[in-house]
């Protein structure tokens, strides 16, 4: 399953965001929880679902569809804070980061209002530009030390024996989920040579590290407590500062409020709407504040927590939703479920390779798959779409 990490300092509301986005009131099936340490959680990524372009309800297994939208299950990692010097041990410190090894993209929770200080004190008029470049910064310091450990006896170990340096860093640090591509590239953009790399000075090492860590583990930043009077203006400093980054604005509180009180079954909230409808009659207290919810939902289009993870998802990691069947006909499964598994698969996936994914045996005894909705036959390397609904065909 996609695994993202919450990350950022104490303070900033990764818990409140955790709890959000982990509430769910449709379990899907316990086999999933079993896995779960802690500080993990099922949140869910949302998908237009097939099932509006044909006559039958859906029957999900692995995943949930209301009205409609088709909700897949994630993990969520909720890390403990991160203060300045982590990498070298302070506070929880490699700890927390080696918590993060196996998150392929992480979500930055910043306090954009500034109320909290860089240790996570109550604080005013606290610069969140600063804590975007700590955070980064001791991300990639901690990715640096990674390699440094190691570099001396890999780097001669590999000019000795002239092997393949690249593949060599790929297979020794295979924990961090790093693709022997993001590993030429990250030598390219360093411009250090990978046939010579006892020459690699400090510098090298930290340029090529921080280029690594860009490329495999991407950050983008939850813009949190936007419901306080002056994240507006924080947060146009903070976008400007950083053009290239996906900055997206949030009310964590709110998102928690809205799903409290969806549980209690006081609203009607679909998780990344922009509007919800009072169900109950409610008390004077509670009426008044969902309607500043309702005006935040207005003015930012969501609370932003959904954005956050569908952003993660499908935008940063660059993965698409397949909906396997066995019947092409009626996008129904042996059992006659129809449309019964929502799968998240990288862009480029092919429809062998989405065989493998199911089952080991399936992929080999692939000979072809067809396109549901076309009725086309397709051939082991045809790439799938987004939303494809997709019969595999065996011997
Ligand atoms: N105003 C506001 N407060 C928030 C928001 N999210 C979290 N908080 C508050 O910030 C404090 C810290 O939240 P918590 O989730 O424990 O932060 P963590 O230390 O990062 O896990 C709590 O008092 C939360 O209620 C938000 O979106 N808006
Ligand atoms: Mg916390």
């Amino acid at each position: 399953m996609v695994l993202i990490g919450l990350v950022g300092k104490t303070n900033v509301g990764k818990s409140t965001f955790f709890k959000a986005a982990t509430m769910t009131d449709v379990e899907i099936s316990n086999r999933i929880f079993t896995t779960i340490k802690p500080n993990e959680g099922i949140g869910y990524v949302t998908s237009p679902c097939p099932c509006r372009e044909i006559e039958k309800p859906c029957n999900p297994n692995n995943s949930k569809c209301i009205n409609g939208t088709r909700f897949i299950p994630i993990k969520l990692l909720d890390v403990a804070g991160l203060i300045p010097g982590a990498h070298e041990g302070k506070g929880l410190g490699n700890q927390f980061l080696d918590d993060l090894r196996e998150a392929p993209v992480l979500i930055h929770v910043l306090d954009v209002s500034g109320t909290t200080d860089s240790e996570g004190n109550p604080s005013k008029n606290h610069n969140p530009i600063e804590d975007i470049e700590f955070f980064e910064n001791e991300v990639n310091l901690w990715y640096a030390k990674i390699f440094q450990r190691e570099w001396n006896r890999m780097a001669k170990e590999s000019e000795i024996t002239k092997s393949d340096f690249e593949k060599q860093i790929m297979n020794r640090f295979s924990g961090l989920g790093i693709k022997k591509e993001d590993i030429h590239k990250a030598i390219e953009m360093s411009g250090v040579d990978p046939t010579s790399p006892t020459k690699w000075i400090d510098e090298d090492i930290f340029e090529f590290a921080k280029n690594l860590r860009k490329i495999s583990k991407p950050i983008i930043i939850a813009a949190n407590k936007m419901d306080l009077p002056e994240a507006e203006k924080n947060l146009k400093i903070v976008k400007e500062k950083f053009p290239e980054k996906i900055i997206i604005p949030c009310s964590a509180d709110y998102e928690l409020a809205l799903r409290t009180a969806s549980e209690k079954g006081l609203i009607s909230y679909m998780p990344g709407s922009d509007d919800f409808e009072v169900l109950k009659s409610l008390t004077k207290d509670q009426e008044d504040a969902l309607e500043t919810i309702r005006k935040f939902l207005k003015r930012f289009g969501s609370t932003g927590i959904q954005e956050c993870l569908n952003k993660a998802v499908f935008d940063v990691m660059n993965y698409i939703v397949v909906y396997p069947v066995e019947d092409e006909t009626h996008w129904s499964d042996k059992k006659g479920r129809v449309l019964p598994d929502a799968h998240l698969v990288p862009k480029g996936t092919t429809a062998r390779e989405l065989a493998y994914r199911i089952h080991s045996e399936i992929g080999e005894r692939f000979i072809g798959a067809i396109d549901a909705r076309t009725k086309r036959k397709v051939g082991a390397d045809h790439e799938l779409k987004d939303r494809d609904v997709i019969k595999i065909l065996t011997r």
